[in-house]
């Protein structure tokens, strides 16, 4: 990937995409492209089609996908299944057919069985049942990757695939029902503390272990694959470093500064109990995340007040 190389990132306005479109022009990559939804609906074949010939992009990130948390993934299923398979399939199809010369898709941790062992190496995909609270994402997922690899094996094109742990960071969404867990605590401690509320509910026992990455840390992770990875073998991203939903409550609280109590709505799903990315064969190539869990829910609460409590 060159400077002057046109690098087209779908789904800029997510908290994924967003942060690729930072980290590129950081590095000083001069045509990065993003279009919105009113420009180029990604569900619509023919207009992404239409997109890619005329501007004929080299690179592609693959960020564009209907995401959400825990509740919005097992109230939607059709919607996270047939969306996520019709931006992918469209995307990576029209790479193929105007000689896009290296696309990175983007897929998440939880393509891997349930109850698979941890931390989750690449090997574990297809080895055991999905968490049914998001089976039909992972799914979508998971045909993903195989998309890139079939490409790769068929027509030789250059397709790679990331799976990223838990993200968070600027641009996240905040809605209450379709959000993952850390914006969720983040507004829910923010508007407690304002109102001065006594307590806080959140949902499920708080016992489950989840893995933190930053979204900055993503992108710096995702140029570099863009710029030395060019295998098969999909890759995970993650920090390596996980917590309780219970602590990471904890700790919010302590961030936003809010003083009363926690407590636990047990008719809410867990979801899975544990979900640690094995990094190993990232940090084997030398990349390595640089914001800590504390430091990184700062910048996200920042990021919050920035846009919704001024
Ligand atoms: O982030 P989250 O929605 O998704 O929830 P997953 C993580 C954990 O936080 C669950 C608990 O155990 C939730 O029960 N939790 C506690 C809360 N309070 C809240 C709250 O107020 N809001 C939310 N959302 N959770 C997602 C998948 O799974 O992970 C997606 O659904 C995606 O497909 C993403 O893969 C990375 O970590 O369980």
């Amino acid at each position: 990937m060159e400077a002057s190389s046109r690098i087209y990132v779908a789904g800029h306005r997510g908290l994924a995409g967003s942060a690729i479109e930072r980290e590129l022009k950081r590095q000083g990559f001069g045509q990065v492209m993003t279009r919105t939804r009113a420009e180029v609906d990604l569900l619509d074949g023919l207009a992404v089609r239409r997109f890619f010939e005329e501007a004929r992009p080299e690179y592609v990130f693959v960020a564009a996908a209907k995401v959400g948390g825990i509740m919005a993934n097992s109230t939607q299923p059709a919607a996270f299944l047939w969306e996520n398979l019709q931006i992918q399939n469209n995307l990576i199809h029209s790479a193929w057919m105007t000689g896009v010369k290296k696309l990175l898709f983007l897929g998440s941790s939880c393509i891997y069985p349930k109850l698979a062992p941890q931390p989750l190496r690449e090997e574990y995909l297809l080895t055991g049942p999905l968490e049914p609270t998001n089976e039909w994402y992972a799914v979508a997922k998971i045909a993903g990757i195989k998309l890139c690899q079939a490409f790769r094996r068929q027509h030789g094109c250059d397709y790679i695939s990331a799976m990223p742990t838990n993200l968070y960071g600027p641009n996240d969404n905040y809605d209450l029902q379709g959000s993952h867990v850390l914006p969720a605590l983040i507004r829910k401690f923010h508007e407690a503390k304002i109102r001065g509320e006594k307590q806080v509910v959140c949902w499920g026992s708080g016992r489950p272990l989840r893995e933190f990455l930053h979204s900055d840390d993503l992108a710096r992770a995702l140029v570099f694959l863009m710029r030395h990875y060019s295998e098969e073998q999909f890759i995970n991203v993650g920090s390596g470093v996980e917590i309780t939903i219970r602590d990471l409550a904890t700790e919010v609280g302590r961030v936003v500064g809010y003083q009363g109590e926690t407590v636990w709505d047990p008719t809410k799903p867990d979801g899975t109990p544990r979900k640690l990315m094995d990094n190993s064969r990232l940090f084997a190539l030398g990349w390595k995340p640089e914001i800590d869990l504390p430091s990184g829910i700062a910048l996200a609460y920042e990021d919050f007040c920035r846009r919704f409590a001024a």
